[in-house]
């Protein structure tokens, strides 16, 4: 007997030290594990370099960001690879410029734009081991050119990377107006299909020009059509009633998408791309959102924007992830004021400069273009500080696959440069040079700004509709940013050599 029980005490002990040696090799696994930092790239739509108070926004304040801008690094030269939407959404996903692959603004029915056999930092995060979502407004095309919104809608997100998508089709003045979950449209019933159609009319349904009594707030001709929400938007739109969204609920429905993704992910790496609708027109805070800046909508869409970065903060830290979780904030091009909607945006603007010190805006080659907010923050890993290098939004491919130790090849993110050390301190240099899309193509080299003139056509000063001057010219531009950065005094004439060397870069960079 008292052998046996020796056995069994033996035996127990045998188990007790071999259960310590697994605990300790889970832990060892964890901490491997941990080593790759949950990523999340918050971006906003339309803020300008001037939007935030972290950056010297007066009409509107902006607590969440600038806790992480307190808190983190603080970028004070940083750029979207284009002054609009698609282009830089492009380049940041696929660390590609976007000329090589001719993107524009697209309209609501486009294809998608990434090739299904491009390399993205989607799959290089999937790779990697990370599980992929975005949230938020795509705009870069969906399904094959003649998609069926009642049906699948594919290839999207989930065919370049992402494990998982809600999105916000094109941008919220445009059709379709609907959320589409992985790769269906939502809350649609089958006997009220939508159809949606960017060349004609519906007939017998009233658009902004032929009902414009039907709406909240006047809009220009381009976005006199579909009427949802009593706001017309760009291209013809017909059934699907129980899918249409409701602009105001925006702010409640991404963040609660992206809450649920992070919370379901809070074991495993995880890679959240959160793309704002705001601050985009149409400009529809939530009422909880409304007269919380002195700006009128555009102000208050920046408030439910910080609300919004504030809410999935939060989470992190109630899941206790935070320190483990790498965070980019930054906007996809400068700011603008009248987009296309009578939103007030610039009668009630006041004091506060959109684009900071610079000149331009959305759209624009001149520098608030595309020179935006960013930050990156990383609780107990990122010390505070500000960083004047010059960093663009297509290193984020393999600045990131650097960080999650991820190899990439030759043929992958070509445009994108390992700036991994510039993103975790603010003491490291940038870019020696740095290629801005607009009009045309710009480049920066240190504090010198060129912008290459345009050949076959006659620039003009401002941007088509809105108040904001293009930057492009016919002649070359060249501008000392260290003492002039509202780009006012061209400097090409008594710098010609250097106006060639920099179009000469230009032109290496386009032949790649
Ligand atoms: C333009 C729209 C503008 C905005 C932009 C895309 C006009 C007249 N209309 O065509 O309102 O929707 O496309 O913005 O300019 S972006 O931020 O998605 O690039
Ligand atoms: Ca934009």
């Amino acid at each position: 007997m008292k052998k046996y029980l020796l056995l069994i005490f033996s035996f127990s002990l045998l188990l007790i030290s071999c259960n310590q040696k697994s605990k300790e090799k889970t832990s060892n696994e964890e901490n491997i594990i941990q080593q790759k930092p949950n990523i999340i790239i918050f971006y906003v739509d339309d803020l300008g370099y001037g939007d935030l108070s972290s950056y010297g926004a007066v009409g509107v304040s902006t607590p969440n960001v600038d806790k992480l801008a307190k808190n983190g690094i603080k970028y004070t030269d940083a750029h979207s690879s284009a002054a609009t939407c698609t282009p830089s959404r492009y380049s940041l996903l696929t660390g590609q410029y976007a000329f090589r692959n001719n993107a524009h603004i697209l309209p609501g029915d486009a294809p998608l734009l990434i090739d299904t056999k491009e390399a993205t930092l989607s799959k290089m995060l999937k790779k990697a081991g990370y599980n992929t979502a975005v949230v938020g407004k795509w705009h870069l095309g969906l399904g094959n050119g003649e998609t069926n919104w009642n049906e699948e809608i594919k290839p999207g997100p989930l065919e370049i990377g992402f494990d998982y998508s809600f999105l916000l089709p094109a941008t919220g003045d445009r059709v379709p107006t609907i959320f589409v979950e992985n790769h269906r449209a939502i809350n649609l019933e089958k006997n009220d299909p939508i159809q949606i159609n960017y060349k004609k009319s519906f007939d017998g349904v009233p658009t902004g020009r032929t009902n414009p009594e039907l709406l909240r707030y006047p809009a220009d001709n381009q976005h006199s059509e579909a009427i949802v929400n009593g706001i017309s938007r760009i291209g013809n739109q017909i059934g699907g009633k129980s899918a249409l969204w409701t602009d105001e609920d925006f702010p409640y429905i991404f963040t609660e998408k992206a809450n649920q993704f992070i919370e379901k992910n809070k074991e495993n790496p995880f890679f959240l791309f959160f793309s704002f609708h705001d601050i985009h027109v149409p400009r529809l805070p939530n009422k909880q959102f409304q007269g919380k800046s002195t700006m009128g909508l555009r102000g208050d869409a920046i408030v439910q924007m910080d609300w919004m970065t504030g809410q999935i903060i939060k989470k992190l830290e109630e899941l206790n992830i935070d320190k483990n979780t790498l965070v980019i904030f930054t906007s996809d091009n400068g700011p603008v004021l009248n987009d296309g909607y009578s939103d007030k945006a610039e009668e009630l603007l006041g004091n506060h400069k959109p684009s900071g010190p610079f000149r331009g805006g959305k759209y624009s080659a001149f520098e608030a273009g595309t020179r935006v907010p960013m930050i990156t923050y990383w609780p107990g890993t990122i010390k505070p500080g500000e960083s004047k290098a010059l960093i663009s939004q297509t290193d984020y491919y393999t600045s990131l696959a650097n960080i999650v130790n991820y190899k990439t090849t030759a043929q992958e993110a070509i445009d994108s440069k390992n700036l991994e050390k510039t993103l975790l301190n603010a003491n490291t240099e940038g870019r020696e040079l740095l290629l801005e899309e607009s009009f045309t193509l710009s480049l920066r080299k240190g504090d010198y700004k060129y912008i290459a003139p345009l050949k076959n056509r006659k620039a003009r000063k401002w941007v088509y509709g809105k108040k904001i001057e293009s930057g492009a010219a016919n002649e070359p531009q060249l501008y000392d940013l260290s003492k002039d950065m509202g780009e006012e005094v061209n400097i090409a004439k008594d710098n010609k050599k250097l106006v060639e060397k920099m179009q000469a870069k230009i032109d290496s960079i386009v032949a790649i």
